[in-house]
């Protein structure tokens, strides 16, 4: 269907169309659907822009990221549509793994999301021989590659509300999140979540990997022991408040 370009919520249709495609093509599940509705619903209520408090964790998140010894990017079906663009250049910029890990999982979908992403440029992406299981997690969402998730230091989730990021804290891991709803388990469990739509958040990390390339090793100590998620995600949840009262 043509979306005109001056249509006021052109890029919200454009991508509801990617989603769409995405479920047709086998790589999204339909679900991804629902899930994507309802991080629509927080980014209205953010006014659909990046907040200081977002920029503060993509700062946080970015330090992480370049201090880490084995990083790796969780992705799933949703943000392997919704931003290929923006995994392939923050996983160049840090450089990284990239790890297609599903909810719904199937061999078939893994298959062809890797090929999706390898088609999109992306070159180290991980997913199709997962043989390891994160412990104590009984969803397919365990299922892990061993050069991969399962033996990195830290690990960026994308678009989930669940438990793996607790399962991934367990194994003595740091891990950094995206989720536009700073009520989730994984907004609230993550070290350091970004409140903020995925490619914008990837966008913004991205901005701070090249700029604190430049700084000494010691400036991302100390970003990161200043960082404090809990008062983040009530920044960000006063950030929408402060939002909806303009109105
Ligand atoms: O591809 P699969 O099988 O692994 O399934 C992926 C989905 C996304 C369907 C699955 O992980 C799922 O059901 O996710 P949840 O539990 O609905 O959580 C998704 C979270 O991401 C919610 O808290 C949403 O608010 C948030 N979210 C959705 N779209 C975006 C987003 N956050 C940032 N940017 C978005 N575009």
């Amino acid at each position: 269907m043509h979306i005109p370009s001056d249509h006021p919520r052109h890029r919200s249709l454009k991508t509801r169309q990617m989603l769409e495609e995405g479920v047709r093509n086998g790589l999204v599940t339909p679900t991804g659907m629902i899930a994507h509705g309802r991080g629509e619903a927080f980014d209205y209520l953010l006014g659909e822009r990046t907040t200081e408090a977002a920029r503060e964790a993509a700062r946080a998140a970015a330090a992480h990221l370049l201090l880490a010894s084995h990083p790796v990017i969780s992705t799933n079906g949703n943000s392997s549509v919704l931003a290929p663009e923006g995994l392939k250049v923050l996983s160049e910029a840090v450089p990284c793994q990239v790890e297609v890990n599903l909810f719904h999982h199937s061999e078939d979908r893994v298959k062809r999301l890797v090929e999706h992403l390898q088609g999109k440029g992306l070159k180290d992406v991980l997913g199709t021989n997962a043989r390891e299981s994160i412990p104590s997690l009984t969803s397919n969402r365990a299922l892990c590659e061993r050069d991969g998730i399962f033996t990195a230091d830290v690990v960026l989730v994308l678009l989930e509300d669940g438990d793996r990021t607790q399962a991934l804290r367990d194994m003595g891991k740091t891990v950094l999140s995206v989720d536009l709803n700073p009520l989730s388990r994984t907004a609230r469990t993550a070290h350091v979540n970004v409140v903020d739509e995925l490619s914008r958040a990837l966008d913004v990390i991205v901005e701070y990997i090249e700029e604190l390339k430049t700084c000494p090793e010691s400036d991302f100590h100390k970003i990161i022991e200043i960082y404090d998620s809990e008062t983040n995600l009530k920044n960000a949840m006063n950030a929408m408040s402060k939002h909806l009262q303009s109105q």
